[in-house]
């Protein structure tokens, strides 16, 4: 019934006809839902949004708590043909503010709590329409819904057309749009599923947030496609998530994730019964691979993926899950490894820039064409910026990146964003940001400031500065002041040598 909506047509298969199976356990509210009232609300959000006048290729940007009825409202923009644009909930009014000037969306749903800051920001961004959703429901967005009946025809999307817009830091300090098709979320959800076993017997914890890759694509839509079930959680809390393994098969999470587990009592018994950990968007240590191992028996499955690209590679369901590997490149993903300077791909081996195509590859940055271009060749290969190595085994090793980006949490930070911050605060003279190891987060935004001429700086007044135009997860966890930062002999910052001399900052 939804054949004409491509990515629709791909979530709702596995249950249609099996109404009643099981699709989520909302963990905030006890209640269980099935697949045909959820499909049912997110036909009545479809038909709320069209009420409002939203068209086919018009965004919707999202910040909201994590709530079963968002993840309606995505089901619901999809069948809509609409374009989601789901936005961290840790982005401060400044930052919203750029996301909606660059995107032009037609609608934006907040948290009622952030209403008051962010209606100027839309209304000067021009967003006709604000409805609201809060972390218990309540709220315009679901007095829509309820206000509709279900039984909405899908809009007719092909597999080119645009379901979603996520965005992505840049090297810049501007984030870009990433465009994902139909194709390249409907495809790699189906890779996924075949590839990790999933079947409608799998009962996924749900921990992630639902504004990034990870936990609204990964998670949900292969999830959706096996016509398995979620316990759906508002966020990550270990005990809660040890406590429901015992009913459930499946954990995916980002590597915090994985440490914080490890330090819970009972893990042991509590993962028993489960099937499959997945580990993803930042390197798993080699180190908690091997205690998860010997603490549960599970070797965790570590896969490799981006915003433009969905995941591209991942371990073996049957076979050696290598610590340190991001596995072989999935069905349908072309990879290879390429000299960062001439782009030519490299031998087995050697270490060089990974560039992947396939389906799951997006479709350009938004309004961007000539970053774009630098990073989406003519051929279809996508820059990645990761640097890595094919081994002679064929598992893809990532080395480093090419880029300058931390991942703290599993969260991307541009350091060229917060620099810019910095810098334009009154006494400081420049500023270098880098990443120092973190226990917790594996990496843990680190800034290295040199004062003007006779100014006296404090690393509180630094952090009270930047409060309110970062979020919280871009703040430095460490500020150190210093009279000069170190520079080769073409007076580039050496920000290798800034690595090794602060890296015992995250451990202290
Ligand atoms: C929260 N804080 C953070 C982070 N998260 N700071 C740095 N990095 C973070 N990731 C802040 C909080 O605001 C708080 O600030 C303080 O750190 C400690 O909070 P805590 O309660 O410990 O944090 P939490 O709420 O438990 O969150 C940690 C988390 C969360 C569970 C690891 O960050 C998370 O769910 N991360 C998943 C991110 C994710 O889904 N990434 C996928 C991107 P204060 O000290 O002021 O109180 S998609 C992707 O990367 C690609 C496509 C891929 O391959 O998947
Ligand atoms: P994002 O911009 O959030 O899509 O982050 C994508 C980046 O996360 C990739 O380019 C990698 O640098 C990193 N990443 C994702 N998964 C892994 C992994 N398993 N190991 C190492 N890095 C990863």
């Amino acid at each position: 019934m939804y054949s004409e909506n491509h990515l629709a047509c791909a979530l709702r298969a596995a249950s249609i006809g099996r109404n009643d199976a099981h699709l989520l356990l909302n963990h905030q509210t006890g209640e269980t839902q099935s697949y045909g009232a959820f499909f049912a609300n997110a036909e009545r959000m479809a038909a709320a949004l069209v009420a409002a006048g939203i068209k086919p290729g018009d965004r919707i940007a999202v910040q909201v708590p994590k709530t079963v009825a968002v993840l309606e409202l995505y089901v619901g923009a999809v069948l809509a043909g609409a374009v989601f644009l789901p936005l961290n909930t840790g982005y401060t009014a400044s930052e919203v503010a750029y996301f909606l000037q660059d995107a032009g969306p037609n609608l934006l749903v907040c948290d009622p709590v952030n209403l008051a800051k962010l209606t100027p920001v839309a209304q000067q961004a021009g967003v006709s329409e604000i409805w609201t959703i809060a972390a218990d429901e309540t709220g315009t967005l679901t007095d829509q819904r309820n206000a509709q009946q279900s039984g909405f025809h899908p809009v007719a999307r092909m597999a080119d057309d645009l379901a979603a817009i996520l965005y992505t830091s840049g090297t810049t300090g501007r984030s870009k749009g990433a465009m994902l098709t139909h194709r390249a979320l409907a495809s790699n959800s189906q890779v996924l599923k075949d590839y990790w076993h999933f079947t409608r017997d799998d009962v996924l914890i749900h921990a992630l947030p639902i504004f990034h890759t990870h936990g609204l694509f990964v998670a949900t839509n292969v999830t959706m496609m096996a016509g398995g079930s979620m316990i759906f959680l508002p966020n990550f809390d270990a005990e809660t998530v040890r406590d429901y393994m015992g009913q459930a098969t499946a954990l995916m999470g980002v590597p915090t994730f994985y440490v914080r587990l490890l330090q819970t009592h009972g893990l042991p018994d509590a993962a028993r019964g489960m099937r499959l950990f997945v580990s993803g968007s930042a390197p798993l240590l080699a180190e908690t691979h091997d205690q998860w191992r010997a603490q549960t028996g599970h070797a965790i499955l570590e896969r490799y993926g981006m915003t433009e690209t969905n995941m591209n590679t991942s371990n073996p369901y049957v076979g050696a899950r290598r610590a340190g590997t991001v596995g072989f490149p999935l069905p349908g993903v072309e990879l290879k490894v390429c000299d960062p300077k001439t782009g030519a791909e490299l031998a087995q081996g050697e270490i060089g820039v990974l560039e992947v195509r396939g389906d799951n590859v997006f479709a350009g940055y938004w309004k961007m064409p000539e970053k774009t271009a630098a990073e989406l060749r003519d051929d279809g290969f996508f820059i990645t910026g990761d640097l890595g190595l094919v081994d002679d085994q064929g598992y893809v090793q990532i080395v480093g990146r090419d880029k300058d980006l931390i991942i703290t949490g599993g969260y991307n930070v541009y350091p060229k964003e917060v620099e810019l911050l910095i810098d334009d605060l009154p006494g400081v003279n420049e500023s270098a940001v880098i990443a120092v190891p973190d226990a917790d987060f594996g990496e843990a935004v680190t800034a290295i400031v040199v004062p003007q001429n006779g100014a006296v700086l404090k690393p509180e007044d630094i952090a009270d500065a930047l409060r309110e135009n970062l979020a919280r997860f871009k703040q430095p966890r460490h500020i150190v002041i210093v009279d000069e930062l170190p520079r080769n002999t073409m007076g580039k910052v050496q920000k290798n040598a800034l690595r090794e001399t602060y890296k015992g900052l995250g451990t202290n």
